[in-house]
């Protein structure tokens, strides 16, 4: 179907615009677009169309399970992984792809099109990492899956956790991960992020590290994350996720860093619901924030985006997968409350999580499959602090996810 979106606000442009959409490509952006033949008009109201959300850091394979076997109740990272690892051991794909397919369709309603997901392999029957791998084709036309081979309990301090990520790079994972600071020791978080990269090297696959989730200001795991980024120049194809011990370095220490994470180019995300949740769970008062320099990181150029980790499992009892809800919280904790700020942060979760997940072909342009999603507010600004609804995902020029505009009457 041929379209003609009238009337649109284009990411941060002020003024209205008009997209033509041809056999599921822009084809036309610009004002004033005349109805050509058998075209369909769609009516924006002076509507915000972004590009399509990314979800740059989610972990599906667990989505659906909070409270099974048991509840999480110290809200610890760790009580956390101990609870997963006891539901692992019931992991079937067919249960698995039950709850993906659950969770990705809830992400679809807030506009989520492209998912970066964390696939438990500490598992000898690589169970989950087969589910998605049968999802990432079943979803495609939807959703586009990048899988992590992620080494939840340790590459080096789980039973075969070499050959586990190995044989996960074989069977066709997009990105290879890490955990450095779950590692029984500082070698061993050095030994696993050079097999990590390694590997990563060997199969030309990304990498992407769950890096210092940690208020332990010790925890050095990115400083060797990013010099083998630099030395290897693999730049933007390096992501370090979390980094929450950064939020607890000293500052001497972080101004050594900058310099190689400069040099280096990797990507950051920040999961900033979660971690304030999970993180300073040692401190009684006051308490840390547990979230990494994202406004430092930023104003250095370094790229971040914004993850939502967890859609209602151990760690996230409350993950809805609507990333608004992440940007939100993201902007008060980090304390990036300036008008400008706060006018760029969508960003967070299209474009800096475009290079992320190195995307090409990302972006409303002429020329680029036409995916986009409509926001019921005519700016981010209003989207964002009225928590308007996505009414409209588009995917190769057809509409796959759709919500009826909220209608609101205060009786006075
Ligand atoms: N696993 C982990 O190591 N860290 C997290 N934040 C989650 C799972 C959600
Ligand atoms: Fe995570």
């Amino acid at each position: 179907m041929n379209l003609l979106i009238k009337d649109v606000h284009l990411e941060d442009n002020p003024d209205s615009t008009d997209l033509r959409i041809a056999e599921g490509y822009f084809t036309e952006i610009g004002p004033g677009l005349e109805p050509a033949p058998g075209e369909t008009v769609v009516p924006g109201g002076g509507r915000l169309v972004l590009p399509p959300i990314i979800e740059s850091h989610v972990h599906l394979d667990s989505a659906m399970t909070a409270g099974q076997p048991r509840w999480n109740a110290s809200g610890t990272l760790f009580e956390g992984i101990e609870v997963w690892s006891e539901r692992k051991r019931d992991l079937t794909v067919a249960d698995v792809k039950e709850r993906v397919n659950r969770a990705v369709r809830q992400q679809a309603r807030f506009g989520v099109q492209y998912v970066r997901t964390h696939v438990d392999v500490t598992d000898p029957g690589l169970t989950a990492l087969r589910a998605l791998l049968e999802l990432r084709e079943e979803l495609a036309d939807f959703v586009t899956l990048q899988l992590v081979a992620f080494p939840q309990e340790g590459i080096e301090s789980y039973p075969n956790g070499r050959d586990l990520m190995r044989e996960a790079a074989s069977m066709g994972v997009d990105v290879i991960g890490a955990i450095p600071h779950f590692e029984f020791t500082r070698e061993y978080s050095v030994s696993s992020l050079r097999y990590a990269v390694d590997l990563a090297l060997e199969f030309d696959l990304l990498v992407d590290v769950h890096c210092d989730e940690t208020d332990d200001e010790a925890s050095r795991g990115l400083e060797t994350l990013a010099t083998l980024a630099y030395e290897n120049q693999m730049g933007a194809r390096v992501t370090a996720s979390h980094t929450t011990a950064m939020h607890s370095y000293n500052n001497a220490y972080v101004n050594r860093l900058m310099r190689v994470l400069t040099l280096s180019g990797i990507n950051f995300v920040s999961n900033p619901l979660v971690n304030t949740h999970l993180q300073a769970r040692t401190d009684t008062y006051p308490k840390r924030r547990g979230v990494t320099r994202v406004k430092e990181l930023t104003e250095a150029g370094l790229n971040v985006s914004f993850g939502q980790d967890d859609i209602v499992d151990p760690w996230n009892p409350l993950g809805t997968g609507n990333l608004r809800d992440v940007v939100f919280n993201g902007l008060h904790v980090t304390q990036m409350m300036g008008h400008q700020q706060i006018v760029d942060s969508y960003r967070f979760i299209t474009h800096n999580a475009a290079r992320t997940l190195n995307l090409s072909d990302y972006g409303i342009e002429v020329g680029h499959s036409a995916d986009f999603v409509i926001f019921d507010a005519p700016s981010w600004y209003e989207a964002l602090s009225f928590n308007a609804p996505v009414v409209g995902s588009y995917r190769g020029g057809r509409l796959i996810a759709r919500t009826e505009p909220v209608e609101h009457e205060v009786l006075f």
